[in-house]
């Protein structure tokens, strides 16, 4: 497989950038973010999963060594249990925002820049097969603006074997590609764009990919734990999921939760202000919650139209409806970031 392509963060300028996201796909970043930030978060989440045994008790949480006696997945109980601990950490949402990550995807996007408000975390035991994410594209389960890019941002060095992502160069000029209507997952017989790209993604580099670019996890085979974050960005004048703004997987979840031991009031609701055009609107909701044949999606619909409502006030929304209904049925929603 041939090495990734990669820019040094004292070398990035906005047209460098956009040149390569169009013709790549991707680019990734060296050197982008200080050690000490990055160290600061990891050992937070570090200790997190060693007070709950998902690390071996002899060593340093910080080394990652993973009780594989513990091992889970994003679908079991225990993950999801532990998932919300990590994702209501206050310095999880400021990485998202860190400036230098901020400033890069400005270079990339423009003055408008939104921060999706969810970040993901990864935390992939070793060994884990149905922890590795096969090949997909983020936007079918990202939805919104197809001008939308992850920042993948890996919290320690990742060398191939801590599971670093691989992308499908020039895989972004293919539109949506076929993928399993349940997984979200490209086969490999399928896939369509130039050349696979890997090679390690350390502490501090942002790999940087298109919402159509195609990428997937290659195996953890170490015998640490892999922490990584992906964070979405796009412009905030153009159409946006209103799933990605809400929990639509739980009734329990909410940004008050999320909040509740948060310092600063700064990130809290950061994106109320802003005028922001969702798709499906709050009509086409309520359309959708009374009349799709599925159960579960009537539910999910039902979730996100609640929560929408609740969080913002209906005069700082200005709505969208672009198109038939019909278009943009049903809401992107895919296993591989479903419920995190
Ligand atoms: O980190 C991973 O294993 C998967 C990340 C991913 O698929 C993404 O960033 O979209």
């Amino acid at each position: 497989m041939q090495s990734f392509r990669e820019i040094d963060a004292s070398h990035v300028d906005s047209a460098h950038l956009k040149n390569e996201l169009d013709s790549r796909g991707y680019a990734l970043i060296r050197r982008l973010l200080p050690f000490e930030d990055i160290e600061n978060l990891l050992r937070k989440i570090a200790q997190i999963l060693s007070d709950e045994g998902w690390l071996l008790p002899n060593q340093q949480p910080i080394a990652r060594a993973a009780n594989l006696r513990a091992a889970c997945s994003e679908s079991d109980p225990a993950f999801k249990r532990l998932y919300e601990k990590v994702f209501n950490l206050e310095a999880l949402h400021s990485f998202a925002h860190h400036p230098k990550v901020f400033e890069v995807m400005r270079l990339l996007v423009g003055p408008k820049l939104l921060v999706h408000p969810k970040p993901i975390v990864r935390l992939i035991f070793p060994n884990c097969d149905r922890s590795v994410i096969h090949a997909h594209q983020d936007h079918l389960a990202v939805g919104g603006d197809t001008n939308c890019f992850t920042a993948w941002l890996p919290l320690h060095d990742c060398p191939a074997e801590l599971g670093p992502l691989q992308v499908l160069e020039g895989s972004h000029r293919f539109g949506l590609q076929d993928a399993d209507p349940d997984t979200g997952v490209i086969s490999k017989g399928n896939v369509r764009g130039r050349e696979w790209v890997s090679g390690a993604i350390n502490a501090g580099d942002a790999l940087i990919f298109h919402s159509l670019t195609v990428h997937s996890a290659s195996p953890n085979t170490s015998s640490q734990l892999r922490i990584s974050m992906d964070c979405r960005f796009q412009d905030y004048s153009h159409i946006l999921n209103p799933a990605n703004f809400v929990f639509p997987g739980s009734n329990d979840r909410s940004w008050e939760s999320t909040y509740a031991y948060w310092v600063s009031k700064d990130l809290k609701y950061f994106w109320k202000h802003l005028p922001l055009r969702f798709k499906p609107s709050i009509d086409e909701l309520t359309t959708l919650v009374n009349t799709v044949d599925s159960e579960r999606m009537r539910v999910r619909y039902g979730r996100i139209l609640s929560q929408i409502k609740l969080q913002m006030p209906l005069d700082t929304m200005s709505e969208v409806d672009q198109g038939s209904l019909s278009s943009q049925l049903p809401l992107p929603q895919n296993p591989v970031h479903e419920g995190l």
